[in-house]
């Protein structure tokens, strides 16, 4: 049976809003251990990580004098969540990482990352995540962590946990994006990164895009990591978000795209991240998150 490890990111630090810290209780108050366990699913809820507030890591990034926001809060943080998924996967138990702002994928990529020799990721959001200090509209590290992972950008968040390049961008297949930042732009056309934009899905169907997505990855990678921003989906469906982007997914679009990569059996861990409750209308992203989980493991749409 699958041994799925939850662990709870508890950050808020890659981005400005109160709540989303909060995302991991959120998503247990709306049952996700619950509908995990209802499929043929073991479940081990490792609890949450937090960040400490007073940290030992310096609070500006050594080689840049702009700012990358909690920058010291962030280190911490996604050392100690590396340190987690790594030791689950070597347990051989499947990393559900439930957040948190999408900076906690730095941490989830460098602990899975090394388990592996071609780590394919799918990034399924409305951004691309790929700002460095210099393209980046915010400073804030939710938008970076794609980059990071891919090794640009400040050197201590590119080493974390171990000193290699996590990802490949040949190995990445990006669905959803709609609000992309210049410089992302030109990385992800430099890089010729294989993406779904909102007009590509609407026109192609989101069966044809999944199996592409799965075809492309197949054969050249030995595991996917599946990142899910809530935000991939329309605000209508997830207003519980901090960057929320109109025009996004639907929510039975998703269920189906999670369908797909269940019968495929060829995604080896996950985050969900974005979900803040305090944005929320009565932790309504947090149910429906739990229905993309829940689907993504096997669960038959009633
Ligand atoms: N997320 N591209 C914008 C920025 O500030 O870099 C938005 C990033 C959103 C990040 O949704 O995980
Ligand atoms: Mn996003
Ligand atoms: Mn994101
Ligand atoms: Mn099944």
């Amino acid at each position: 049976m699958l041994k799925v490890d939850i662990i709870g990111a508890a950050t808020s630090f890659g981005q400005p809003k109160l709540g989303v810290d909060l995302g991991p209780d959120a998503l247990r108050y709306a049952n996700l251990v619950e509908e995990i366990k209802s499929v043929d699913v073991e479940v081990n809820d490792k609890g949450n990580i937090y960040s400490d507030f007073k940290v030992d890591v310096p609070t500006h990034s050594s080689s840049e004098d702009k700012v990358l926001k909690n920058y010291g809060q962030v280190v911490n943080f996604n050392e100690k969540l590396a340190a987690s998924a790594d030791e689950s996967v070597a347990s051989g138990a499947f990393p559900l990482i439930i957040g948190g702002d999408h900076s906690l994928a730095i941490g989830s990529l460098a602990g899975i990352s090394p388990h592996y020799n071609n780590l394919g990721v799918i990034w399924y959001d409305a951004h691309a995540d790929l700002n460095d200090i210099n393209t980046s509209p915010s400073g804030n590290v939710h938008g970076m962590p794609l980059a990071i992972s891919c090794g640009i950008g400040d050197e201590r968040l590119v080493n974390l946990h171990t000193p290699d390049i996590k990802v490949k961008p040949r190995n990445i297949v990006l669905i959803g994006m709609r609000d992309l930042d210049e410089g992302e732009k030109k990385y992800i056309r430099d890089e010729n990164i294989l993406m779904y934009t909102m007009e590509d899905i609407e026109e192609k169907g989101i069966s044809t895009v999944m199996t592409e997505a799965l075809e492309y990855l197949h054969g050249k990678t030995d595991g996917i990591h599946l990142s899910l921003d809530v935000d991939a989906l329309d605000p209508s469906e997830t207003p519980g978000t901090g960057t929320p982007v109109e025009n996004g997914l639907s929510l039975s679009d998703t269920i189906h795209a999670m369908n797909l990569l269940h019968e495929s059996g060829s995604v080896t861990s996950m985050d969900l991240v974005e979900v803040n409750p305090l944005l929320d209308d009565r932790n309504m992203t947090a149910e429906k998150a739990v229905a993309i989980v829940a689907a993504f493991f096997g669960k038959e749409q009633k």
